[in-house]
């Protein structure tokens, strides 16, 4: 409820018309897919996070372009990067700042709720968005993955539990399972080993959250995944970037 006020301010304040004739509106986004598909990469999507609303503070005074050029070259295969303001202390001025320094694809990491926040990620730059199937409807999901891909942008699907599959749209093709419990804020890596084999087969896998060490990733990579949604791991290290070449 929070979030839909907090768009319907951001869209008295700019129309869809001003967004579309952004300059980045016009400009072909990076493939989000074909990065973590590199074979020469780890399948990395190393995420820029301050605070979250489970941990509380990670990295106050983080500089987002310094840890976001890191993670380029440590080698991540693309960047998450938080804009939502009140759990998150993100903003879209980080999203830019982090593509003015790199040139891996980026995800704007925020709650969608609303179709305009899609064209917004577009204009601030964004090359993929994040679909959250536990906070839309079946039908939201795919009319907002359709205009999605109608501006060029790609999206993650992240789910969480079983019944969240139903929700999925047939376009999809990146798909995330949040090992976090985005009610509880339990994680459990183990969840989405578990879920894997219930995904569709022809979709890029993403394991999301709570992963701290090779350790924690490489079993994961054996079994199918193909990609690792990295945070707060990260984040607490003095130097995120160093972090996220071991
Ligand atoms: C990263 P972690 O445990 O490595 O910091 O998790 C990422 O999965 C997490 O930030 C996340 C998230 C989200 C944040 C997953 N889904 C939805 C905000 C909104």
């Amino acid at each position: 409820a929070n979030k839909q006020h907090e768009v319907s301010q951001r869209k008295r304040a700019v129309s869809l018309l001003e967004l579309e004739s952004m300059p980045n509106f016009t400009k072909e986004c990076l493939s989000f897919k074909e990065h973590l598909l590199n074979p020469e990469k780890l399948g990395i999507i190393a995420e820029f996070k301050r605070k979250s609303p489970s941990k509380g503070i990670i990295n106050a005074n983080a500089d987002v372009k310094d840890v976001t050029a890191g993670y380029q070259a440590g080698g991540a295969s693309t960047l998450s990067v938080l804009t939502e303001i009140d759990y998150f202390n993100g903003s879209d001025i980080d999203l830019a700042e982090a593509k003015s320094v790199t040139s891996v694809p980026i995800i704007r990491k925020d709650f969608v709720v609303d179709i305009f926040q899609i064209a917004e990620s577009k204009a601030l730059g964004a090359d993929a968005i994040l679909l959250i199937a536990e906070v839309l409807e079946k039908e939201q999901m795919s009319e907002y993955l359709a205009y999605a891909h109608e501006i060029g942008l790609q999206a993650l699907i992240e789910v969480h539990g079983e019944s969240d599959l139903e929700k999925l749209p047939s376009a999809a093709q990146i798909i995330g399972i949040n090992n976090r419990n985005l009610n509880t804020f339990d994680v459990n890596l183990s969840h989405s080993a578990n879920m894997l084999n219930l995904l569709p087969k022809n979709v890029v896998k993403v394991a999301e959250s709570g992963i701290a060490s090779v350790e924690d990733y490489l079993p994961l990579k054996q079994i199918g995944f193909d990609a690792f949604l990295i945070g707060e791991f990260f984040m607490r290290n003095h130097n995120p970037g160093e972090a996220c070449l071991n």
